[in-house]
């Protein structure tokens, strides 16, 4: 049987959030199955975007990669590579750009969120941020894409961009469907829970790093925006408490009705505390971990010189099909 292909990318603009890893990384471990081949890379071109330090940039990536593998990406399985070393990726973006309408890009949110946020920095690969992740995704044939909700409207643009493709060259292109958790695929911020979770949120109490320390983590729940409703229940507009409530079960692996059933007459000290502590749990192993594999620089960049070659051995195939439909050889 042919295995099914999986992608995805993270931005390596800061130390992965609890969102990142309940909405995305967590579910890239779990699909390392026998049944699928997985490609995972740090989207640095993407990091682009927003103003940057190239000093920071160079070792946020590189501590992205190791902090990859301590949530349990296997190299030895799954190639883990650094976007800009595949540069194949940059030269698909431009055929789909020519495959894409302003209309599509106009509608994406994360292009409207990010321009309000850095409105003295609107530049044109905001703009064309979801072309250049079509191409990161259409390049390797990847079926399915592990992402968290805010991704999804960008992989059903990939989607379109395949099939419009495909429609006007001949089949070229998989076209791949987004995947997200039961639980989680949105966890919101502790100190605003009417939006998601950011790593580059200006204030760090609104989200759980994961490299935080546990007493840092507990306080960080303590301090979480709730209600003042007397019960603790998953309901419409309780933002804060039913946000408490996913990643409880997130982290736990219990059911929403479990959830709620464990916190019956308890108030938000219980809560807080009993979810601070399944998150400590779940990531005390990997913080372990990823001290470890920082440690071995060598290690390291052999992994990521490995990742890179294996990825653009697969990406170079695509983009030779796709430039020959395209009339370019
Ligand atoms: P930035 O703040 O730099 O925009 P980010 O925290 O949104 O970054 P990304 O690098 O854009 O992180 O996302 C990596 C993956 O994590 C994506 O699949 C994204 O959908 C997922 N993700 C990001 N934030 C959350 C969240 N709050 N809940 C669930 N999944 C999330
Ligand atoms: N845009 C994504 C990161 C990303 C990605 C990808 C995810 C870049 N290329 C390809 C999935 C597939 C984000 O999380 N902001």
């Amino acid at each position: 049987m042919e295995k099914k292909i999986i992608l995805s990318g993270i931005k390596p603009t800061g130390i992965p959030t609890l969102g990142n890893y309940i909405g995305a990384l967590r579910n890239w471990r779990l699909m390392q199955q026998d049944d699928n081949y997985c490609y995972y890379m740090v989207a640095d071109l993407h990091a682009l975007t927003v103003r940057n330090v190239p000093e920071e940039l160079r070792q946020q990536t590189r501590s992205m990669a190791a902090l990859l593998m301590a949530c349990g990406i296997d190299p030895e399985r799954s190639p883990l590579f650094i976007q800009s070393h595949v540069h194949q990726h940059a030269e698909l973006s431009w055929l789909l750009g020519c495959t894409t309408y302003m209309g599509e890009l106009n509608r994406m949110t994360q292009f409207k969120d990010k321009s309000a946020k850095h409105a003295d920095n609107i530049n044109a690969g905001l703009y064309t941020y979801p072309v250049l992740m079509a191409a990161d995704i259409l390049i390797y044939g990847a079926h399915q894409v592990p992402v968290g909700d805010d991704q999804k409207q960008h992989v059903e643009l990939a989607r379109n961009i395949a099939i419009r493709f495909n429609n006007a060259f001949g089949e070229t292109f998989v076209v791949p469907e987004p995947v997200m958790p039961k639980f989680g695929a949105r966890i919101m911020g502790l100190q605003d829970p009417e939006h998601k979770m950011s790593k580059t949120d200006t204030n760090p109490n609104g989200y759980i790093s994961l490299l935080d320390d546990p007493a840092v983590i507990t306080k960080k729940f303590k301090k979480a925006v709730t209600d003042c409703e007397p019960t603790i229940a998953y309901a419409e507009g309780r933002y804060g408490c039913n946000n408490l409530l996913t990643i409880y079960c997130a982290c736990t692996g219990k059911t929403m009705d479990e959830a709620v059933k464990d916190f019956e007459g308890c108030g938000y000290g219980r809560l807080k505390g009993a979810v601070a502590e399944a998150v400590i749990a779940e990531i005390e192993p990997v913080q372990r971990e990823y001290r470890r594999i920082l440690d071995d620089r060598e290690y390291l960049d052999g992994v990521l010189k490995k990742g890179a070659e294996q990825a653009a051995e697969r990406a170079q195939k695509t983009l030779d099909l796709a430039f020959s439909r395209v009339g370019l050889r």
